[in-house]
């Protein structure tokens, strides 16, 4: 996998070795555009996402197991290696994996080689993708005689146009006819998979040539709000919000956040006002708290110690009839509070028992079943950043399930040890 600056063509060209998985080739190139994103962000920009290159190959090692045919060719003059030579030939590109998109852009350079007489052949050139729609469909005329016309820039039939018009570069590629165009179409396009095919129609094989060079799909996201940031990625995707601001951090935006001061990433509502749950005074909650300790390490190292003990009712929550049914789906517990250096995220992706479960980091949850429906829960997580003096106040522990969040607080707090290393809260 090389990546590597072109100054020609399409500006950042893409270079690939063959035998490389083109998911991990393409995930590279979705990784370079992200890294380009976080760049703007770092300078102050807004975080506006440009359409993004999901594909782009220049040919310079390979085709690639997504092209139907991989002859190289290498031009006269320049030594510049494409895709080709082919006569009456179709060629399919397929392209798998695409990100979340409403639009596709796919530009190349086409060569045209050989005595292309235009609209006199007809000599007709055409690409599209594979089942609909075509997206051009038109001839080329490489060689100047009086009456001679092609029909791009526009579509065959119907364009007459003078020979070479529109064309990048004539006659620069050492053949003894042989122009260069940069053709760049976008197609409205949702779906993970597109097929591309290539083809030219009616020619002479000895005489009429053609090939493509540094092609390049470009992926754009719908935007419904129209803030610069897709919907994918945005934190309200119906208001617009270009900051993104989220003071709680719950990943849900200030502008849609129904709690916005409270970490609560489910925005459960379930009492009619709209406001959620979590900052709603009366909500009746299925999670209680017993005691939470938190260790800081005394060199300042990420390296504290955060214990919670807390008792679950999965019926009072409404998730679910059964623990297992409530966290089915992967949950997450944010400790906050005043006197915190900052609010800690511990996340368990997958519980598929509900005895005891590993989280994404050091921290382990285990559960035991008490009276009825009334589990006990102890959460340990090693390996937190948190830094002294811990001085809380309270302490609010938040539990977010799908579509649920419940929060349980602890507000007698006592502190142990010098420079307040050690805090234990009950209720
Ligand atoms: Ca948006
Ligand atoms: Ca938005
Ligand atoms: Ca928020
Ligand atoms: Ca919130």
């Amino acid at each position: 996998m090389v990546l590597v600056q072109s100054s020609s063509g399409l500006g950042r060209v893409l270079r690939r070795r063959s035998g490389r998985p083109f998911a991990i080739w393409a995930a590279i190139v979705l990784a370079l555009a992200a890294s380009v994103d976080i760049a703007a962000a770092a300078t102050g920009s807004p975080a506006v996402e440009a359409p993004t290159t999901f594909y782009a190959n220049d040919f310079e090692e390979s085709a690639g197991p997504e092209w139907s045919e991989n002859s190289i060719a290498i031009t006269p003059a320049g030594n510049r290696r494409f895709l080709g030579t082919f006569s009456n030939a179709t060629v399919s590109l397929v392209l798998t994996g695409l990100p979340v998109h409403n639009q596709l852009t796919i530009s190349m350079d086409l060569l045209v080689i050989g005595t292309w007489q235009g609209n006199a052949g007809p000599d007709t050139w055409q690409f599209g993708v594979t089942g609909g729609p075509t997206l051009m469909h038109t001839t080329f005329n490489t060689i100047a005689v009086a009456d001679g016309r092609q029909a791009y820039p526009d579509a065959y039939p119907g364009g007459v146009h003078l020979p070479h018009s529109g064309a990048a570069e004539i006659g620069t590629l050492g053949y003894a006819y042989g122009d260069v165009y940069n053709l760049r179409v976008a197609f409205p396009h949702t779906g993970s998979t597109v097929a591309f095919n290539f083809s030219a129609g009616g020619h002479d094989p000895a005489t009429h040539l053609w090939g493509i060079d540094s092609v390049a799909v470009q992926v754009d996201a719908p935007d419904a709000d129209s803030d610069g940031i897709p919907n994918a990625t945005d934190n309200c995707p119906s208001i617009a919000n270009p900051d993104q601001s989220d003071g709680d951090g719950d990943g849900v935006g200030d502008a849609c956040d129904n709690c916005p001061n409270d970490f609560n990433p489910a925005q459960t509502a379930s009492n009619g006002t709209g406001s959620g749950d979590l900052c709603s005074a009366g909500t009746v909650s299925g999670f209680s708290l017993a005691t939470v300790r938190l260790k800081a390490d005394p060199s300042g190292k990420p390296n504290g110690t955060l214990v919670i003990h807390g008792l679950l009712d999965p019926t009072a929550m409404g998730g679910g009839a059964t623990l297992a049914d409530t966290l089915r789906g992967g949950f997450s517990i944010a400790v906050a509070g005043a006197g915190l250096p900052r609010a800690e995220l511990l996340r368990f992706p997958s519980c598929n028992t509900i005895s005891r479960c590993a989280g994404s980091g050091r921290e382990v949850v285990a559960f035991r079943k008490r009276s009825g429906n009334l589990f006990s829960m102890t959460i340990t997580a090693r390996g937190r950043s948190l830094a002294q003096p811990l001085s809380p106040a309270a302490v609010t522990v938040t539990l977010s399930t799908t579509g649920l969040d419940q929060a349980a607080r602890v507000s007698n707090c006592s502190v142990r040890g010098g420079n307040a290393q050690t805090v234990s809260c009950r209720p």
